[in-house]
């Protein structure tokens, strides 16, 4: 039996990707941008094995049995199973073995976080190493999950949409290191407001559809934005930096409204976070924190190391939470190294 171990950490986008403008190969119609936390800090962790003596395909999602049909899951193993035959290193025998596929994530899912980008970064990237893939791991987790692309690289990550047809290069590439920016924090505040959301990839495929918003933003706004948020990052220049994701994240959300029928993620307590944010800002004269929500309530916050104790006391006084247990963590200042 051969047996792949490996993590994947979560990324937070602060330029959304938000539509596909092919749903099949998960091609987007914008670029995006994010940060990938510390591989030891919010991650999955994947476990394949193949073995002559299997008799089926098997999958335990956070250990719960699933079914092996999922079409994203079937086109990551056939990809990868089709490099590693191209590659000419893996004998056909071990490719005909079947597989046992074991992931769990290390956060709860009520965070709400994105994921399935760590799930299948971490999944494409451990068959990769069962099979002996080399080379560029984001076209494959692409097409698992499209924010997936951005978890195979650490740091600082931008997915380029690409022009290609299929998709060869709709890729990520890396704006910079983990080592760049080692002041940046980032603080997740879950909003447990128990509603129900639109999952991601039925909201875009209503706004591609629907919103006049999302063309518009996909054609002008982004593609100026993105350049700007790369050189913020570049010069690790905060203040612009926080500026655009705020800006980015309520540009995504309009989308969304703009959508019929509306996908509605942010909750009442989004805007008290989003409200808080602009009046810390205001008082200091500067963005010294920036936050960003993804398809959900969950606010994640950028900020300063310095920042972080006064931004943790004033969360837990407008905020303040009887749940206190991991869940809650992140009103206890639980931060993330970026
Ligand atoms: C992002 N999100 O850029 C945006 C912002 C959510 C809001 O990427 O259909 O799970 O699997 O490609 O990657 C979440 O969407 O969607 C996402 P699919 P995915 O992080």
């Amino acid at each position: 039996m051969d047996l792949v171990t490996c993590t994947a950490p979560v990324n937070i986008a602060v330029i959304k990707y938000w539509g596909k403008r092919d749903e099949e190969l998960i091609l987007p119609i914008n670029d995006s941008l994010s940060a990938t936390l510390a591989s030891e800090q919010m991650h999955a962790k994947t476990t394949v094995s193949i073995s002559p003596n299997f008799t089926e395909d098997r999958i335990w999602l956070n250990g719960q049995e699933e079914a092996m049909a999922n079409p994203r899951l079937v086109n990551c193993l056939r990809e990868v199973k089709r490099r590693a035959r191209e590659s000419g290193q893996t004998p056909q025998t071990r490719l005909d073995w079947h597989i046992r596929i074991c992931s769990a994530n290390n956060f709860p899912t009520a965070a709400g976080l994105a994921s399935s980008a760590a799930g299948y970064a971490c999944l494409v990237y451990a068959l990769c190493q069962l099979y002996g893939v080399k080379g560029d791991l984001s076209e494959l987790a692409r097409q698992g999950s499209g924010s997936a692309c951005r978890s195979v690289l650490g740091g600082f990550v931008r997915w380029r949409m690409g022009s290609d047809a299929q998709g060869h290069d709709s890729l990520a590439h890396q704006v910079v290191g983990p080592e760049h920016w080692p002041d940046m924090r980032i603080i997740i505040l879950v909003a447990n407001d128990g509603q129900k959301k639109v999952p991601s990839s039925i909201g875009m495929k209503r706004s591609v559809g629907t919103s006049e918003l999302l063309k518009f933003r996909a054609e002008n706004t982004v593609p100026k934005r993105i350049e700007a948020m790369e050189k913020a990052v570049q010069d690790r220049d905060f203040a612009t930096f926080a500026a655009l994701a705020m800006k980015d994240s309520n540009e995504m959300h309009a989308t969304c409204l703009d959508t019929t029928p509306p996908c509605v993620y942010m909750s009442s307590t989004s805007h008290q976070v989003s409200d808080l944010v602009h009046k810390i800002n205001e008082h200091f004269g500067t963005p010294i924190v920036g936050y960003t929500f993804d398809a959900g309530p969950n606010a994640c916050l950028f900020l300063l190391k310095e920042h972080v104790p006064l931004l943790v006391h004033l969360v837990r006084h407008y905020f303040p939470t009887s749940d206190t247990t991991f869940k809650g963590d992140p009103f206890r200042g639980r931060d993330f190294d970026v």
